[in-house]
């Protein structure tokens, strides 16, 4: 059963992280699976949520570089619930701050089908990544109706710190990573899109241009 984001984010309207498989002194490339967060609880209050804009491709907005997070306080808290009960809604999978207009490092993930495993990721840095590369069909909340082949990193190590400002450092595969490294290109103002050939671009940005002009 999938869980709404008032479960996600728990009954204090806390950013709930729950148990993740993240890194615990491993080598790089090997998964960890133990579990070192436990859900906690900050004082944001639901009812303040806020579903947010998302913007669209072809915006020059998308291509702005994002700033690190200086204090992680109530404002980046509030942050990141809005862009969970945002992503949540859309639906999506990952959301970065970029495509709610927000020009600083922060990325919300929850791969699972249940909402369960909702994950903050403020200042992310990529400090592994596996020399296997993988092809995996992507789609994007930013260009909606669209969806193509990109190769990236198969496996990647990631540090980042969460709502309470602590560093961690978790160990990506699968969806998890195709994802992270998706919205970490969203902090540095690129597109999925922009891995496809210019042929395939020009079609794209024709068709949302032509999307946002029926609306
Ligand atoms: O950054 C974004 O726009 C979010 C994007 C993340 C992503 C998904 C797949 C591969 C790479 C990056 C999305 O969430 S697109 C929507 C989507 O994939 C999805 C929606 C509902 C359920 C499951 C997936
Ligand atoms: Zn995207």
């Amino acid at each position: 059963m999938r869980m709404s984001v008032e479960q996600a984010l728990n009954q204090r309207g806390s950013v709930a992280i729950y148990p993740a498989r993240v890194a615990t002194g491993e080598q790089p490339g090997r998964m960890a699976n133990r579990a070192i967060f436990q859900p906690r609880r900050r004082s944001i209050n639901f009812r303040t949520m806020a579903l947010l804009n998302i913007l669209n491709y072809p915006d020059k907005r998308l291509h702005k570089v994002a700033k690190p997070v200086e204090k992680v306080d109530d404002r980046i808290r509030k942050l990141v619930a809005d862009m969970a009960e945002t992503m949540y809604a859309a639906p999506g999978v990952g959301l970065a701050a970029t495509q709610v207009d927000v020009h600083e490092r922060v990325i919300v993930i929850d791969v699972s089908d249940t909402h369960e495993e909702l994950r903050a990721f403020i200042n992310p840095e990529i400090i592994w990544s596996s020399d296997e590369r993988k092809i995996h069909e992507e789609g994007c909340l930013s260009v909606p109706g669209i969806y193509d082949n990109v190769e990236r990193a198969e496996k990647v190590r990631v540090r980042a710190l969460n709502e309470k400002g602590e560093t961690y450092e978790l160990d990506c595969d699968g969806l998890l990573a195709v994802c992270i490294q998706h919205e970490m290109d969203h902090l540095m103002g690129k597109v999925f899109v922009e891995y496809l050939s210019p042929l395939k671009q020009t079609r794209i940005k024709s068709k949302m241009k032509k999307l946002a002009h029926a609306m």
